[in-house]
């Protein structure tokens, strides 16, 4: 079954990976350098059956990406929480408010200036694919801003015009920019070949946390492949994924051992109801994903 690879790879680390302090405190199991590849072809998605994956954020996560918007708000007007802890976090320190998560959420979404001032998660992911920044000479020996650049829509062009080509890249690591960042991008390298019509997507994620992220990365490539095939009139190839510094965090200790136990079964297609105009006018419910019947909610404490 296609989703072996995945229990595999936590096998692996929970049983060989090296034991280290990681910046979270919490400490970690890891394996430096690691692959997985999945057919997409038939609409094949790989979306794990051997726990419930909330795919639905995962997919809101990357149409939120692809609008530049680098605010968690977007995220919670939709109910799409996973990018809260970090933002909290930065308020707690700063104020000393012991304030709950859902009250933090519910004041972002209620108050614009709050949301502005604490709900900004810097330059990330958004930022960089669509308005990565540039500098121009301002005439007087001094520099100013000059257009942004949108690598998606930079690649939906290439696919289109150079197939070929071997420079399909968006990258994410913004090396000027990762100290405004609440976190440096994890999956900051995406890059696509077309071959016999077919789109085949790799991933280059440099930190992984294998039960809470890589669910949720996985399928988020995927559906970016898909849309970018969508749009370049290209079919679903492949998905290549690949790990640096490929972990599971030491209190995961009950979601890996359950999981372990599990038995994948079935194959979920993703399908897009509607081909809009442009890579940017997707909508969360032009996205239904048949086929699946994954197995309970594991739960796990992310490491903020
Ligand atoms: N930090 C760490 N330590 N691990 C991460 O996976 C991670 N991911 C980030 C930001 N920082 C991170 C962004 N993506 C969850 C999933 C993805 C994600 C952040 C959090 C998460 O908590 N998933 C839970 C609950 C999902 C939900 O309630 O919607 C899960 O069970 O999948
Ligand atoms: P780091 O910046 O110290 O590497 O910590 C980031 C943690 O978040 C690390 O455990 C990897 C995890 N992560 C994912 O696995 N996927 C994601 O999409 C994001 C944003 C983070």
């Amino acid at each position: 079954h296609w989703e072996q690879q995945y229990l595999s790879l936590m096998r692996r680390i929970w049983t060989e990976g090296d034991e280290r302090v990681d910046r979270t405190g919490v400490g970690t199991r890891a394996i430096f350098g690691t692959q997985l590849r999945f057919d997409l072809s038939g609409n094949r998605v790989p979306l794990l059956t051997t726990k419930r994956v909330f795919w639905k954020a995962a997919a809101r996560e990357m149409l939120w990406f692809l609008t530049g918007n680098t605010n968690i708000r977007p995220l919670l007007q939709q109910g799409v929480t996973i990018w809260s802890d970090w933002p909290l976090k930065k308020y707690r320190e700063a104020t000393g408010e012991d304030i709950a998560q859902d009250a933090f959420e519910q004041r972002v979404v209620d108050d614009v200036d709050f949301a502005a001032r604490w709900g900004e998660l810097g330059p990330v992911y958004g930022k960089q694919w669509v308005d990565w920044p540039t500098y121009e000479p301002d005439g007087q020996g001094g520099f100013r801003q000059g257009n942004g650049i949108n690598q998606v829509q930079q690649v939906v062009d290439s696919l289109r015009s150079s197939p070929g080509s071997r420079r399909h890249i968006i990258e994410g690591w913004n090396v000027a920019e990762l100290d405004g960042m609440a976190l440096p991008p994890c999956h900051k390298t995406y890059q696509f070949c077309v071959a016999d019509g077919k789109l085949t997507g790799i991933l280059y994620q440099r930190s992984c946390d294998v039960a809470l992220g890589l669910p949720f990365n996985l399928f988020g490539a995927a559906l970016l492949t898909r849309m970018l095939a969508h749009q370049a009139g290209l079919e679903p190839g492949e998905l290549v994924w690949m790990g640096g510094d490929t972990h599971l965090y030491l209190n995961h200790t009950e979601l890996v051992e359950a999981q372990l136990e599990r038995e994948p079964a079935g194959q979920p297609r993703l399908e897009i109801a509607r081909k809009p105009d442009t890579i940017f006018d997707y909508r969360f419910e032009d996205f239904a994903v048949e086929d699946y019947a994954p197995q309970g909610v594991l739960r796990a404490p992310v490491a903020v």
